[in-house]
């Protein structure tokens, strides 16, 4: 693979007679993305999205999307029917995330974990963010015996991607833009089964259309409603996962 990737590195360069000068300014914007410690978001939003779709199409059960760069293992274990946690005077409209986790035969999965983690209303992930408490908007669920789960939490909000290092200067430099349609991320497993790891998506977000990271799939769209009684939004998702 080293081998067919640098020669379509070559390719481009031909095709289009890159100068001398353009070659330094790619060496130096190379070496600014490691300077800016941003690899990990070039990478997740520019390449991961043909990794995850080459490595999950056999599967039959829940489509997922990719991971990104703000996962953080073992946030802390909060139950089957609980909120995640946030600051009191976290900013956002509540959302309850509800629904249960099934094998592809309709068997429930009792005691998966369901994992979820999303930005706050400035669009900062916990431990990514100065000043933010460790786990701010980050929780591992446990599915009760019928593999349901109930979290209350947040609306996201619309997301941009840091602008301020070198994926912001390639960003500006190509004229695109640098919004991801708000978004939920959830990590799913239970024995047995292939782990999903998955984004969930508003209805009428702008950015639906055109995620700068390419990420976005119609089975990933949530449908929030409003239910008398409970404050904010309520949103049912089901989570079908694949046996090994
Ligand atoms: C994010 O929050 C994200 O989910 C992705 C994929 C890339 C950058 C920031
Ligand atoms: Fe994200």
């Amino acid at each position: 693979m080293a081998t067919e990737a640098l020669e379509a590195i070559h390719e481009v360069a031909r095709r289009h007679k890159m100068t001398y000068d353009e070659y330094r300014i790619l060496k130096d914007w190379l070496i600014s993305v490691g300077e800016d410690g941003e690899w990990p978001l070039f990478l997740d939003v520019w390449l991961e999205h043909v990794i995850e779709d080459i490595n999950t199409s056999h599967r039959t059960g829940n489509k997922g999307t990719i991971e990104g760069p703000y996962y953080v293992p073992d946030a802390p274990e909060m139950g089957s029917h609980a909120k995640i946690s946030m600051r009191e005077d976290e900013k956002g409209e509540s959302l309850r995330f509800q629904g249960q986790v099934r094998s592809t035969d309709g068997t429930p999965l009792g005691g998966a974990k369901v994992e979820l983690w999303h930005a706050d209303a400035d669009g900062f992930y916990s431990q990514y963010a100065p000043g933010l408490p460790e786990w701010n908007l980050r929780g591992t669920f446990t599915a009760d015996e019928e593999g349901r789960f109930q979290i209350d939490t947040l609306l996201p909000a619309p997301y941009q991607i840091p602008t301020d290092g070198a994926c912001g200067k390639l960003i500006a430099a190509a004229g695109w833009h640098a919004w991801r349609p708000a978004h939920l991320h959830l990590k799913v497993g239970s024995q047995g089964h292939e782990q999903l790891t998955a984004q969930l998506y508003f209805p009428g977000d702008p950015h639906n259309e055109d995620d700068i990271a390419s990420a976005v799939k119609p089975e990933l769209v949530l449908d929030p409603k409003t239910v008398d009684g409970i404050d904010g939004k309520v949103v049912d998702y089901d989570f079908v996962l694949d046996p090994l």
